[in-house]
């Protein structure tokens, strides 16, 4: 068994350099608890270098994405300022992996929320809604793992996209969502994708968090999942999720 802190250094380091490794569950044996250990560890490392923790994103609260990836249980990570890329903004994909993309809801709160909490008062600490894009980068070679595997690897978050900041809907539970490159549909889905209503999205995330003595908090954002399957990137191409009724959001990737 290896010291938790040397996986939390393999993890970290090949997403800080973007580079592949071999899963972590090929050379050893983890549980779920511990792979949420390297998780935190190796979120440690990115405060350590000066990042802020900025919020929490969801993964597998939707069929197309479990489908996809061959896992389906409900995970989360944690985003950090160095993955803010600017609404119009542009990317290298030499600064990745292999990266993917996907159209989310984000929740922006404004009190914290409890484990406890049910849809009423999560609804209740939404802020603010925005269109959003993940981009996803499993550090893991062919984009392929297990579920401690990608847990170890904070849920392969790596970079995330933020449309202007809107009112709450009266119900978020199905939006149209359509993800283009260079303008031309790629995926087309709803926010209802997103376990039915991605406030339960919000509510599973609060919850996540208090049983590892954590909370969600104000001011936070909350990614609530990848509502379609995810398409990986290409150099050059110009990307953007629309969402129904609240706007758009998109980047670019450098030639
Ligand atoms: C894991 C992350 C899943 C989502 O929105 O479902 C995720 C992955 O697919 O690599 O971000
Ligand atoms: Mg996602």
């Amino acid at each position: 068994m290896l010291a938790l802190e040397d996986l939390a250094d393999k993890v970290d380091s090949a997403a800080h350099n973007a580079f592949a490794i071999p899963q972590l569950s090929s050379v050893t044996d983890l549980s779920l608890d511990q792979a949420y250990a390297i998780q935190k560890e190796s979120v440690q490392r990115r405060i350590n270098r000066g990042e802020k923790l900025l919020g929490i994103k969801m993964g597998f609260t939707s069929r197309a994405k479990a489908i996809q990836m061959g896992v389906d249980d409900l995970i989360f990570g944690k985003l950090t300022s160095s993955m803010l890329v600017e609404d119009g903004g542009s990317i290298s994909l030499k600064d990745f992996v292999h990266p993917r993309v996907e159209p989310e809801l984000a929740f922006l709160l404004n009190k914290p929320l409890d484990g406890k909490s049910g849809m009423l008062e999560a609804y209740n600490a939404v802020e603010a809604v925005a269109p959003a894009i993940e981009i996803i980068d499993s550090r893991y070679q062919d984009f392929k793992f297990s579920l401690v595997d990608v847990v170890a690897d904070n849920s392969s978050s790596s970079s995330f996209v933020l449309g202007p900041w809107q009112p709450k809907p009266k119900d978020p539970s199905n939006l149209g969502m359509i993800l283009s490159f260079d303008g031309t549909p790629v995926e087309v889905g709803s926010t209802a994708a997103v376990m039915g209503n991605p406030i339960r999205s919000l509510v599973t995330a609060a919850r996540m968090l208090s049983e590892i003595g954590e909370r969600l908090e104000a001011g936070q954002v909350i990614l609530t999942g990848g509502a379609t399957a995810a398409v990986a990137l290409t150099e050059g191409i110009s990307v953007s999720a629309e969402l129904e009724s609240l706007g758009r959001v998109n980047f670019s990737v450098n030639a």
